[in-house]
């Protein structure tokens, strides 16, 4: 059975390609098509995540990006939401529902590197399942080994069915909880660590993404140093799968409007062909833009080519489309084609 990370060699090729020739600034998507129609080249990255399970993407933002979201996510860090088990940590942390607390964490769930990664790993239409803040206070332990799509009750060897992502808010050193990995443990079958497997601490500057298999055995490091290591990890999952997160309830419509059509769809405002994620037989993003049908009459394709994200349609066509949407649906909420 094919247990690797990257489904096929050539997907791999495309963004490790798109990666390298951007250079350490942001992928876009249009780079990502590019390379698509591009020759074989190099396999950096995607052999990272193939044959060891991880990638490092380091130092993908900034100061400001990061200054931002420690400044939203200061209210609810005061030592209220400490985990309530070993598992969370009982000196750790723990914010869930993040997109409903700090708007700027959107920046790291749809950042277009790891978007492209993750393109590559889970099929059209993967969806957010979880997103949180993991504050480990000076004096916590070691967490439990793991891996992150333990709960879906398929049997190892096989793909990952989730994609975690852990963003280093604060540099993550040997001493302060830097998450640690069993290296290559994603191709495990139903194996369990053992005492004198290497679990290694995945070193890296503030401001870089740790990018996970679904499959990889890691845990949250003891944090032994004097200051707190903040991380925030968004974990993706096949449009298939439950999210751990029910995020459509999570984060309240309202603040949903305000979201990116991107980021909506990652919510759960999308269709899983044929129909599943459908609300009384309809798309879900009529919920957000009740003019959506109207639009899309007045529009033809267009609407539905913005919304749905096949990545032809320019910002400005998506912020037309989207924001200066009249507020009442002409014909009732109930009308419309499924799936549309
Ligand atoms: O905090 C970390 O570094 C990892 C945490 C983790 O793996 C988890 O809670 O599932």
């Amino acid at each position: 059975m094919d247990n690797s990370v990257i489904h096929s060699p050539a997907q791999a090729r495309v963004w490790q390609r798109a990666l390298k020739r951007a250079g350490g600034g942001p992928l876009t998507e249009r780079a990502v098509r590019k390379e698509k129609q591009r020759g074989p080249a190099g396999t950096e990255a995607g052999e990272r995540l193939d044959v060891k399970g991880y990638a490092v993407l380091p130092s993908i933002v900034g100061d400001h990006v990061l200054g931002q979201i420690r400044a939203e996510l200061a209210p609810y860090l005061g030592g209220r939401l400490l985990g309530r088990n070993d598992f969370e940590g009982r000196r750790t942390e723990r914010v869930y529902a993040l997109l409903a607390k700090a708007p700027s964490v959107a920046e790291l769930v749809a950042h277009p590197r790891v978007i492209s990664i993750i393109d590559q790993l889970l099929e059209p239409g993967y969806l957010l399942s979880a997103n949180l803040a993991i504050n480990l206070h000076p004096g916590e332990t070691a967490q439990a080994l793991h891996y992150d799509d333990a709960f879906y009750p398929l049997r190892r060897p096989r793909p990952p069915i989730s994609v975690s992502v852990i963003w280093a808010i604060d540099d993550f050193t040997a001493d302060n909880g830097a998450t640690q990995v069993i290296v290559g443990s994603h191709r495990w079958d139903n194996r369990q660590p053992r005492d004198g497997d290497a679990v290694v601490p995945v070193i890296m500057p503030a401001g870089s993404a740790l990018v996970l298999a679904g499959t990889l055995w890691h845990r949250g490091g003891a944090n032994e140093s004097a200051a707190s290591r903040l991380a925030i990890t968004p974990q993706y999952c096949q449009p298939w799968a439950r999210q751990q997160e029910q995020m459509v309830l999570a984060v309240p419509q309202a603040l949903a409007e305000q979201l990116s059509p991107p980021v909506q769809r990652l919510l759960g405002y999308s269709i899983r062909p044929p129909f599943m994620g459908h609300v009384d037989g309809m798309h879900p993003l009529r919920l957000l833009y009740p003019a959506y049908r109207k639009r899309r009459r007045e529009n033809g394709d267009l609407a539905a080519r913005i919304l749905e994200g096949d990545g032809t349609a320019s910002a400005s066509a998506v912020a037309d489309a989207t924001m200066r949407a009249p507020a009442r649906a002409p014909g009732g909420a109930n009308e419309g084609e499924n799936g549309e």
